[in-house]
């Protein structure tokens, strides 16, 4: 931190807020933020940045910002030390484990946590001292799909396959939007420019989705879907691959088992049903798979859209299997494996520990548990169903349930009845206002950044560092102190542990660019360096068992009827199908308290199409109301050809309603987790099926 002076400071820092690390120059007088501009020499981002980057320095002059530790006295919060504030966490968590047993404890850990790595060097021993096995977080919200098909496949959940957008000739993107999103699973800063690019040398981009979206206009190539109907457009095309000709899997075939299981698995899949499943017409579906295969260089994605829904594992397997059976896996312009500087998978390798997988199954509704979370689609009931195992405390870090998972307010309730609920956050919102004792949480200019889990989903291996820009307010401790200061009072250890710069120039050491990248070196240079382009590396890096890679995992195979069975799903109370979407301007939750993001019109819309608006009587901006199974909003309509008929598309992160976020809750928004359905989800991972929700639609 420097010291306030006249001479402006310059710092080059990654961006944290989303996947995209955008470099990002910022200059300040020690005291406040002069400029954030965008670095055109970053070897990642080359100069792109987003209207967020501006806010990170709103996150830290936030009136409504969190700055004392805070104790629940009635209704309000009173400002207490922070001796007493980890007196008091360390007693309340022991004495309701005393009065039950350890499970009574659950742990939710938030998004914000995967763009801190010392968060994430720290949390595990909290975890662990609290010793639970209630634990949650918003991964399977999002993409535990992913993770379950690389386990199966490869052996660990953090192998995962990233396209080579920059190399390659044909791009199909399946339920992303990389163009509004900066991309997920997928670290690809400048996502519009990458698409130009692949047009500029002749490829092609395209795009399927319920929603003709910003990036599908980029790409130029877009077929309308019919939501959670493309496990069955990926079956069709591999059956049309496979039937036209032998699987190309290169150099990985001697790796490969399973072919013959996934020919068989296939054959159900003809196109003509695919058609009547997806809307995708049969003969589109051939020439897809065919302009596929015949591609000199192609690599599928699949997101979001693919993730969160009832097929989601599905949907990443086939997906997996697309690219494994065209010859573009671990291949330059394919889907490759990157060699970060940490190497987050070697430092976790499962090899040699053969396992059994899902791990457990939850204890109310046999919801399967990998990566050793249960699925936060049955927090809520896992709170309110009596018995051992019982969540009766929660601790929450950086998470926001009651606005992100499905079924939010049903979690909402929940709440209320627990013994004990503390959070470490920045704010009090609708989940942490629920609390008996929130910490304050630091935010990105008071921290180190170094991005510990996106480098392993960049579509190039660069690395950078920056050191804290701004001291915390009210002297207060970073975060990972707070974590590892609760840990120490848990376990009664005198003194915490090395500092993550200690931890970090360790893992850096053993990464896979130790020879030239060290912390004291990243330090001294104080700017993010390039360490290449993708390269082909699987076959050292399976991580399964006995080194395989299997096309075809039982487990998958057997959750193929479903798939089959699920044709014409059409509820005649509920005719539309909602879907989510993400926006500029926002992320997830917990932005919008930044004046500079929220200004403007009220952007929490929801899109319909101009037949099923006619038919209704629903004119531009009308008040809308929609119902599903789990909860009723109303909120105004705008009215497009992007969406595809009966389907509809409402932003989530919005509904801020209680707690003390004055910006956020000026404008008049709802959650799309007021709708969304905790008891749908994707059976194989327990992921939250957001996407495909049955809902009726009516004029307010
Ligand atoms: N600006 C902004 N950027 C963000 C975030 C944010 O909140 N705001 N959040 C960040 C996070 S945490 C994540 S995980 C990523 C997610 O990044 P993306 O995966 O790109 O997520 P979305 O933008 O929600 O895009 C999902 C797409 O799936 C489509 N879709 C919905 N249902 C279906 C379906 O059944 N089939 C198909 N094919 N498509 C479907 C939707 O119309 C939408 O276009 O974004 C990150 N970046
Ligand atoms: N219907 C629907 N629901 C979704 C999604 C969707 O597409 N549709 N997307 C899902 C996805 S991909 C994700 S990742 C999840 C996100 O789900 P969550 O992780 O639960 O939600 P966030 O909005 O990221 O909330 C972050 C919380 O952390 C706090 N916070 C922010 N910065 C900091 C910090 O620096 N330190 C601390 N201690 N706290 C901080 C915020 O105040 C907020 O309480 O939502 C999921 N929910
Ligand atoms: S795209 Fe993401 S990483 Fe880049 S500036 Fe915007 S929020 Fe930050
Ligand atoms: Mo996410």
């Amino acid at each position: 931190m420097s010291a306030p002076s006249a001479q402006p400071h310059i710092q080059h820092r990654s961006c944290n807020i989303c996947e995209a690390m955008c470099g990002l120059i910022i200059t300040h007088d020690g005291q406040d933020v002069l400029s954030i501009r965008p670095d055109p020499d970053d070897p990642l981002s080359r100069g792109h940045i987003c209207p967020k980057a501006v806010a990170l320095q709103d996150f830290r002059t936030d009136p409504d910002r969190v700055t004392r530790p805070l104790l629940k006295r009635g209704t309000d919060f009173e400002e207490i030390s922070w001796e007493a504030a980890f007196d008091h966490a360390a007693e309340r968590i022991r004495a309701v484990q005393a009065a039950h047993d350890r499970d009574a404890v659950g742990v939710y850990l938030g998004n914000p946590n995967a763009h801190k790595f010392a968060n994430l060097l720290n949390l595990p021993a909290l975890v662990k001292a609290i010793g639970t096995s209630n634990r949650y977080s918003s991964a399977t919200a999002d993409q535990i799909p992913h993770h379950v098909a690389s386990i199966h496949m490869l052996g660990h959940p953090m192998l995962m396959p990233i396209p080579d957008i920059d190399r390659t000739d044909f791009l199909l993107i399946i339920g992303g939007n990389p163009v509004v999103s900066n991309g997920s699973m997928m670290t690809a800063p400048g996502y519009g420019r990458r698409i130009d690019a692949i047009k500029a040398r002749g490829g092609r981009v395209v795009v399927i989705d319920p929603r003709r979206t910003e990036t599908a206009e980029r790409a130029g190539e877009h077929h309308f879907i019919r939501p959670e109907s493309d496990a069955w457009l990926l079956m069709a095309m591999l059956y049309v691959i496979l039937s036209d000709g032998p699987a190309r899997l290169r150099h990985l075939e001697p790796l490969i088992d399973g072919l013959d299981r996934l020919n068989a698995a296939v054959a159900p899949f003809t196109p003509e049903r695919a058609a009547q499943a997806t809307g995708i017409g049969a003969h589109s579906i051939r020439q897809l798979a065919r302009d596929f295969a015949a591609a000199p260089r192609a690599a599928c994605y699949a997101r979001m859209g693919a993730s969160t829904q009832s097929f989601g594992t599905l949907c990443q397997w086939a997906t997996n299997a697309l690219n494994i059976v065209t010859g573009n896996f671990d291949r330059e312009g394919g889907a490759m494996f990157t060699t970060p500087a940490v190497d987050y998978v070697g430092m976790t390798s499962r090899r040699g520990k053969a396992r059994s997988y899902p791990e457990r199954r939850s204890r109310v509704s046999n919801q399967p548990l990998y990566n050793g979370e249960f699925p936060v689609s049955v927090l809520a009931e896992e709170i309110e169903t009596p018995g051992p195992g019982q969540i009766r405390a929660l601790v929450t870090v950086a998470g926001n349930p009651v606005l992100t998972a499905p079924n939010g307010r049903r979690i909402e309730r929940a709440l209320q009845g627990l013994d004990f609920m503390m959070s470490l956050d920045i704010h009090v919102n609708d989940t942490t206002r629920h609390a008996d004792l929130i910490l304050p949480g630091t935010v990105a200019l008071e921290e180190t950044v170094y991005d510990m889990v996106f480098h392993t989903f960049a579509v190039r291996n660069t690395v950078g560092y920056a050191p804290p820009i701004f001291a915390p307010p009210q002297d207060n401790p970073p975060e990972w102190e707070v974590i590892a200061r609760l840990t120490a009072k848990l376990t009664g250890a005198n003194q915490i542990g090395p500092t993550p710069d200690q931890v970090l120039a360790v893992l850096l050491a053993q990464g896979f660019h130790g020879e030239s990248v060290s912390l004291a070196g990243l330090q001294q240079t104080g700017r993010p360096l390039d360490l290449g382009a993708l390269v082909p590396n699987l076959a050292e890096r399976l991580e399964t068992p006995d080194g395989r890679l299997d096309l075809a995992p039982q487990a998958f195979l057997d959750d193929l009827p479903r798939l089959l069975a699920s044709g014409d799903r059409h509820d005649p109370a509920r005719p539309f199908t909602l879907i989510g979407r993400r926006q500029a301007r926002s992320h997830n939750s917990w932005t919008q308290n930044s004046p500079r993001l929220v200004k403007g019109r009220n952007r929490c819309t929801l899109e319909v199409n101009p037949a099923d608006a006619a038919r209704l009587g629903l004119g531009e901006g009308d008040p809308a109301r929609v119902t599903s199974a789990a909860g009723t909003v109303t909120l105004p309509v705008e009215i497009t050809d992007a969406m595809a008929p009966g389907v509809l598309s409402m932003p989530q992160g919005w509904g801020q309603k209680q707690g003390r976020l004055t910006a956020a809750t000026r404008t008049e928004t709802v959650s799309i987790n007021d709708l969304t359905d905790d008891s749908r989800t994707d059976p194989l991972s327990g992921n939250a099926a957001f996407n495909g929700l049955p809902v009726s639609l009516h004029p307010a």
